[in-house]
């Protein structure tokens, strides 16, 4: 395997990064998860966009130009031979001292960028459906550290993973600090009711996923309301369908919240119908790259 490191193309192994990174030392720096599907980098500017919008919150500076990035992404892909991959791209404030000053860093960004297989969820849990529990760890509030900016800070989220853990459940329904539905661990959130979608608004301490959006664009293609709206607990417990979106799992029903069963405890059919409809948006749609 060969990984993207600062402009060179390197083995898996020779990929190293000092310890004196701040991204490691103080998860200073930004990521995006992006996938390929047949040659096709889906939604790729979307993900660009999204990774400078997250750097620039956080004053991190961006060595590569967009276009340079979305270059070296596609580099990166043919330098592993991939059709189908996940692709991880790290924006790092890169090297400095032991002093949390960002300034120490300056021209040292670091830039990684590693495509590998997809790891595929198991096809059981789209067939059945998962089950999630709310956690005790509210999300970040926004007024601290903006939900938007996808940093490699995620321990708000790990700590809310590994209490779904422990509690027997793959994966974690977080609640803003108003105790109202924010999203989960590292997917976006929507429920049906009366054949209405609904998702929570990006203030509410959710991440604007691009999943999410793509959904809310086909969704109104196919005639279907679209609601921006908060969610209470009791609400998701009432909806006829819930399911969960995000670049790594695409679409996953939910079908027990909390240990109530949604609907009729199965995948809904709207859900069904939307997966089937996102899939063909994958297989069609993107950025274009040649082995
Ligand atoms: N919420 C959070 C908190 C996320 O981190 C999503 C929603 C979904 O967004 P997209 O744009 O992917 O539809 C994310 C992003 C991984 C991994 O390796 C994925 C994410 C975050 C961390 C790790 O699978 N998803």
């Amino acid at each position: 395997m060969k990984v993207y490191v600062n402009g060179k193309l390197v083995e898996r192994r020779e990929a190293k990064v000092s310890v004196f990174d701040h991204g490691f030392l103080y998860g200073d720096g930004v990521f995006e998860g992006i996938r390929a599907y047949n040659c096709l980098v889906f939604k790729l500017k979307e993900h660009i966009d999204r990774l400078y919008e997250s750097a620039h919150s956080i004053m991190l500076n961006t060595p590569l130009t967009k276009k340079q990035l979305g270059d070296a992404i596609i580099k990166t892909l043919k330098a592993n031979k991939l059709k189908d991959a996940y692709i991880r791209v790290v924006l790092s404030r890169g090297e400095g001292d032991l002093g949390l000053d960002p300034r120490k860093c300056k021209g040292n960004e670091t830039v990684v960028i590693i495509t590998d297989k997809i790891a595929l969820y198991p096809k059981e849990l789209y067939d059945k459906g998962m089950e999630i529990v709310s956690v005790p760890t509210v999300r970040n509030i926004p007024e601290a550290l903006n939900p938007q900016v996808k940093s490699l800070n995620y321990l708000n989220n790990i700590l809310a993973k590994m209490e779904a853990i422990n509690a027997g459940c793959q994966e974690a329904l977080m609640l803003d600090h108003l105790g109202y539905v924010a999203e989960c661990t590292g997917d976006n959130i929507f429920v049906v009711k009366h054949g209405e979608l609904y998702t929570p608004p990006q203030c509410m301490g959710t991440l604007r996923g691009i999943t999410r959006d793509t959904l809310l664009v086909l969704a109104r293609t196919l005639k279907i309301s679209t609601h921006e709206h908060v969610i209470s607990r009791h609400e998701l417990y009432i909806s006829d369908e819930c399911f969960l979106t995000g670049t790594a799992a695409e679409i996953v029903p939910v079908v027990k919240v909390d240990g109530r069963k949604i609907g009729d405890g199965k995948p809904g059919k709207l859900t069904q119908r939307l997966m089937r409809e996102f899939k063909k948006c994958t297989q069609k749609e993107g950025t274009r790259y040649k082995l």
